[in-house]
This record gives structure tokens, C-alpha cells and sequence, in this order.
């Protein structure tokens, strides 16, 4: 440890952050310095694992890696009401990382910052459009029929909003409203495109509008309903443009895409167009509803569509009277019974799951068969139906393993049930002796959403399934009412499945996704050239006055441990500060953060990161602006003070 004198970051003085720390003889606390040797080329490599993979580990170490082990899956876990994305370690559960997108967060000072604030959407006035949201499902791009580690996307059900993740830096990148939806559910990126054969990887994210309405929606309509729908919508995964929507019958929940790029799919809970939940289940069948993207996109392309009130997005019809010969049908309407809910498709590339939720089954749906429908050599849109296994209670959501297995959780019955989708379908076809539920598990209590690992990838590997429990029950110590929800952990490996973990957390996840965690290089440090409004150089940093704006004021500053540039800065009363803070420290894990008392400021900045926010001062005094994320031994003395001029 001694002798190492590596330069890896400079204090205002010019001295080695190690030997500025030893000469003030805090030796002890130099650790505190975020520079240490493993650290010293952290902004040119990739994040290198220091400790050997978890493959040929025991189960035992994989579910509670021993210090500096890492995992060998990365989850990515929708925050429900907290309208973030959590990043976890699989097996372990680790939380590593939490990515806000539709609500502030105040550790990195989401919806605090101008820039975060350009991706959130603010009203006139500069302030937020929405303190809420509801995320259920995240799903990652895919090339080659497997994650690629470029995006994510999730939903927010609420304000009908689609979140980008960039999965290099783990940030939000975008956020795009949906016109005409309301109760935005399901999404799914395709896996390549329909037609170029060249393009094999996401290029489209298809989004389900769950609930119905008068469209436009800005008259209260038919009391009954009658001229209620539903939107299906596709965004173009580089641009986070809209790209089109379908006017469908019945409604939309959960979204599932096939690995040929040629079909997406919806589960549709409410073909009867119910407005009361006594209404929406009164029927006995509903759907799943396939759409023809190529067409669609030819439909569009020939001007074969409408627009919806203020809306340029161009609609098409996907309702069933309009799609009735299937040599020019948009749509494919293939029944299902009672209230379904998700729709999930199989890795070896065939099948897609819709579980009855109201009905004990699970139905297997040929994606050859409704191909063959489209191209009028299948009579009946049912023919594509090749299993309906009963597997228990309150069948919600499928899982798989890539050996052949489906994984289907029952909300009512409290148990995973593992079924052979082979099997199944022999005895649709008539094997009665043909048995096809290998296994239950118990889970604890009420199971929604469940994936294994690179379960929705032709790399499933059938290694661990995470399971999504609405109700904690007695699980955890108790907390008063509110409990939190149970997610846990199943060992798959084997023929039985093995209860191995539960994790508390904070209500609602609902969905997520485990991948191997070769998929993802996150960048630990940024460059300075990503960012405008970088200052390059301290001596840069100042107090800068608009000359045609005498109240406008742009304040930079730069950071190295443990200092800010400008050690003081005078504004005066009324002025609208923008101050740009980068933070020049380049070392892995060195971030700063940035408080301002009284003025609702604070945000962090990361190695070479910039960041900006704007405010008003009114009140003249002395304001200690200071870090707030423990960077350096001398960090209570990283101070700046902002003097307010009467
Ligand atoms: S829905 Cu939550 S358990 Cu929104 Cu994915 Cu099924
Ligand atoms: Cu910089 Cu604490
Ligand atoms: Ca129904």
C-alpha cells in the first residue's frame, strides 16, 4: 500500500491525492480517497470483474457470495409506484442500483436538474408535469434473438409514458407520451425486423393500452361505452418516436413479440368492452390478438389510415370487421378463455403462453399456425390453438427454462406450476395418458409476474427462477400494515424446483428480467466531450452576468476532491442562477454531490459528468453549499459559499 504513489486525481495544489492526504497525516482514512490500485484504470476499461465468475461455484456461494464475489446474472426489476428501475445482482438479490426515470430521486438529483428535467417533460413554468407513476414491465433490446445490453424500456401506466434506459451508464435517456392510450400495460421490443433480413436486432417497442375511451378523448362520449376503444401502439426503438397505433376491438394487457419479428401480441382480458368488472368477465372466451407488423407498416406506408384529434400518428383498423379476410387482415383475433392475462413466448421460438387467469388452463398458440392464418391456409384463427393444459388456479404469467418447460404462476393456489409444453400438446391432440404438470412449488403468497433466467432469449438456461409475490404475510418481521412484497428465488437446475430465498421489497415490482452478465459493459466513468456544457478546465469556472439579462446569471464550476472550484460566489437578489457544475475527477467511484440550503438543490456529479441546474435567489444571506456524497477525507470540507447580494 505504501509504495504506491499513483497520481489518480490532483488536489488544488498539485499534489498526488494520496501524499495531499499524508501530508496532513490522515494516512489512515487515505481509503476514504476512492484511489486504490485496482482503481487506476478505470476510465479506459470496461467494468472488469475483480473476482473470479460464480459459474463453477456451489449454489450455496452463488446465493450468498462471500465478500468481493460478484454475481453471475445482472436483474433489472420494475420499481412500481417509485417509477424507477432497480438494478440487481443475481442470485444474491443485491440491490445495486436504482434508475429513476418518470419520478425525482434525490440521490442523483432526478427531476432536480435541467437535463433530467428535459427528459421528464416540465410545464411552463418549469416544473414537473407529473410526481407519479406506476411501472410494471421492463424489457431489454435484443439482437440475434438474445439481449444486447443496449436498452431497456419500461412503462408508466399512469400517464401513459415509455422510459428509455441506456444500459451503458444505467440512466434514463428518454421518455415518450402515448396519445390516445390510457392505462399504458403491456410492452415488448421486437427481436428483428419483418422483412430486411439484414436487421436482426430491436428496432420497434410495441405498447398495450389497457383501458378504452372516447377517441379523441375530450367528450364524455356514449354513457354506455359504445364508442370506447383501445390503442395498440408501436415506438421506434431509436428515435422514441410513435411510429403508428391500431384501433383494435376489446382491450389490451400484457405484450409478448415473436424471435421472427413478424407478430406481436396482446392478451385481452375485456373483449366484451365491459365498463364494470361484473361486465368484463361475463363472457367465456377472450383473446389474444395478433398483429401483422409488416402489413401494418405497408397500411401505413399506402396511407391506409386516420389520424385522432390533435394526434399526427397515423391508425389503423385492426378491429375485427375490418380484418376479416386473412390475405389482407392487419389482425388475427385467436380465442382464449377467461380473462387472460400475459402472454409470454416460448424460446424455442414456437409457441406463445397466454394463461386464463378466470379459467384453470394455459393456452399454447402456434406462431407457424397463424402465420399459416395470414396467409389464408388456415381456416379459423382457433386452429392455431394447439394446447389448453389446466395447471391450477389463477394462472397469471409464464416463464421458461429452454429444456422444454414451461413455469406458469397461479395467484390463487400460491404455487409455481411446471409444465412440458410437448406434453401438453399431446394431450390436446388426444394422449390422454400424455402427463404434462412435472412439478408445484409452493410461493409465498399470491405470485404475480415470474422469469427465469433469460427466460424470454433462445439462451434460456434454466438456472433460477425469480418469483413475484403480492402478499408477504408472515415472512419478514413485521412492520405495521404496510408489508412488503415477497420476491423469491427458485433453483430450476433440477427435474423438482427448489424454494431457495425470499427477498423483501418495496411494493409494486411486478415484472423484471435476469440475464447473464457478460450482455452489459457499463461505462464507470463519462467523457467530457459527451456534455456542452462541460468546463473543460477550472480556470474556466467564474460568475458569468447576461449582458442583455442583467438578472440572468450562469455560474461554473468544476470539482476535484476535495474542492470546488470557486471556493465563493456572489449573486445577488432576484437573480435566476444557472449554475453547471462537471466534476473533473476521473477516477472510478469518485462523485460529488451538490446541496444548496433552502433552495431545493441538491444532485451528485459523476467522474467527468456535468450536470445543471437553475434557480432563483430572493432572500440576501450566506448560503454553504456543499458535497454530499463522501468523496475524500476532507469531504465535510468540500464547501462552497454562495453570497446573495441584498
Ligand atoms: S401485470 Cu402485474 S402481476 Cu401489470 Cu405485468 Cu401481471
Ligand atoms: Cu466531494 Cu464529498
Ligand atoms: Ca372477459
Amino acid at each position: 500500500m505504501r509504495k504506491e504513489k499513483k497520481e489518480c486525481g490532483v488536489s488544488p495544489e498539485g499534489l498526488g491525492r494520496r501524499q495531499f492526504v499524508n501530508a496532513a497525516a490522515l494516512a489512515g482514512l487515505a481509503g476514504l480517497a476512492g484511489c486504490t490500485e485496482d482503481k487506476k484504470n478505470a476510465a479506459a476499461a470496461p467494468a472488469a470483474p475483480p473476482s473470479a465468475p460464480q459459474a463453477g461455484a456451489s449454489k450455496e456461494s452463488q446465493l450468498s457470495p462471500k465478500p468481493g464475489q460478484l454475481d453471475e446474472y445482472y436483474g433489472l426489476w420494475s420499481g412500481g409506484h417509485l417509477g424507477d428501475v432497480r438494478v440487481l445482482g443475481m442470485p444474491s438479490g443485491r440491490e445495486l442500483h436504482r434508475i429513476p426515470c418518470f419520478v425525482p430521486d434525490p440521490l442523483v438529483g432526478w427531476g432536480i436538474t435541467n437535463e433530467s428535467k428535459a427528459v421528464m417533460g416540465t410545464k411552463p413554468d418549469g416544473s414537473l408535469r407529473y410526481a407519479v407513476a406506476d411501472t410494471h414491465h421492463v424489457h431489454g433490446s435484443y439482437k440475434n434473438g438474445n439481449y444486447d445490453g443496449r436498452y431497456a424500456w419500461i412503462n408508466d401506466k399512469i400517464n401513459c409514458r415509455l422510459a428509455r434506459l441506456r444500459l451503458d451508464y444505467m440512466i434514463c435517456d428518454k421518455i415518450t407520451d402515448l396519445p390516445n392510450v390510457q392505462g399504458f400495460h403491456g410492452i415488448f421490443p421486437d427481436k428483428r425486423d419483418p422483412v430486411d433480413e439484414k436487421i436482426n436486432h430491436t428496432t420497434r417497442v410495441f405498447c398495450g393500452g389497457e383501458f378504452s375511451t372516447p377517441l379523441p378523448n375530450n367528450h364524455v362520449g356514449d354513457p354506455e361505452g359504445k364508442d370506447y376503444h383501445s390503442i395498440f401502439t408501436c415506438v421506434d426503438a431509436e428515435s422514441m418516436e410513435v411510429r403508428w397505433q391500431v384501433l383494435i376491438d376489446g382491450n389490451c394487457d400484457l405484450v409478448a413479440t415473436s424471435y421472427d419479428g413478424k407478430l406481436a401480441a396482446t392478451n385481452q382480458y375485456n373483449t366484451e368492452m365491459g365498463l364494470k368488472y361484473e361486465d368484463m368477465m361475463s363472457a367465456e372466451r377472450d383473446a389474444c390478438l395478433f398483429f401483422n407488423v409488416a402489413r401494418i407498416e405497408a397500411a401505413v406506408k399506402d396511407g391506409k389510415f386516420k389520424t385522432v384529434g390533435d394526434s399526427k400518428v397515423p391508425v389503423v383498423d385492426g378491429t375485427k370487421a375490418a380484418n376479416a379476410d386473412p390475405k389482407t387482415a392487419l389482425t388475427c383475433y385467436v380465442s382464449v378463455p377467461k380473462n387472460p392475462h400475459g402472454v409470454n413466448a416460448s424460446p424455442d421460438q414456437k409457441y406463445f403462453v397466454c394463461s386464463g387467469k378466470l379459467s384453470p388452463t394455459c393456452t399454447v398458440i402456434e406462431l407457424a399456425k397463424v402465420l399459416d392464418w395470414f396467409d389464408g391456409k388456415l381456416e379459423k384463427p382457433d386452429g392455431a390453438i394447439v394446447a389448453e393444459p389446466e395447471v391450477g388456479l389463477g394462472p397469471l404469467h409464464t416463464a421458461f427454462d429452454g429444456r422444454g418447460n414451461a413455469y406458469t404462476t397461479l395467484f390463487l393456489d400460491s404455487q409455481v406450476c411446471k409444465w412440458n409444453i410437448d406434453a401438453a400438446i399431446k394431450f390436446y391432440k388426444g394422449d390422454k395418458n400424455s402427463k404434462y404438470v412435472v412439478d408445484r412449488c409452493d410461493v409465498h403468497y399470491q405470485p404475480g409476474h415470474l422469469n427465469a433466467s433469460q427466460s424470454e432469449t433462445v439462451a434460456a438456461d434454466g438456472k433460477w427462477l425469480g418469483v413475484g409475490n403480492k402478499f408477504a404475510k408472515d415472512r419478514f418481521l413485521p412492520v405495521g400494515p404496510l408489508h412488503p412484497e415477497n420476491e423469491q428465488l427458485i433453483d430450476i437446475s433440477g427435474e423438482k424446483m427448489v424454494l431457495v430465498a425470499d427477498h423483501s421489497i418495496r411494493s409494486e415490482p411486478h415484472d423484471f428480467i435476469i440475464f447473464k452478465r457478460e450482455i452489459l459493459q457499463p461505462k464507470q466513468v463519462y467523457t467530457l466531450d459527451e456534455f456542452p456544457l462541460a468546463t473543460k478546465d477550472a480556470k474556466d469556472s467564474g460568475v458569468f452576468r447576461d449582458a442583455k439579462n442583467p438578472h440572468k446569471v450562469t455560474v461554473r464550476i468544476t470539482s476535484v476532491a476535495p474542492a470546488f472550484s470557486l471556493r465563493e460566489f456572489t449573486v445577488k437578489k432576484g437573480d435566476e442562477v444557472t449554475l453547471i457544475l462537471t466534476n473533473l475527477d476521473k477516477v472510478e467511484d469518485l462523485t460529488h454531490g451538490f446541496a444548496i440550503p433552502f433552495h431545493n438543490i441538491q444532485f451528485i456529479v459523476n467522474p467527468l459528468e456535468t450536470k445543471s441546474v437553475t434557480f432563483k435567489v430572493e432572500k440576501p444571506g450566506v448560503y454553504w453549499c456543499y458535497c454530499t456524497n463522501f468523496c475524500h477525507a476532507l469531504h465535510l470540507e468540500m464547501r462552497s459559499r454562495m453570497i446573495v447580494q441584498a
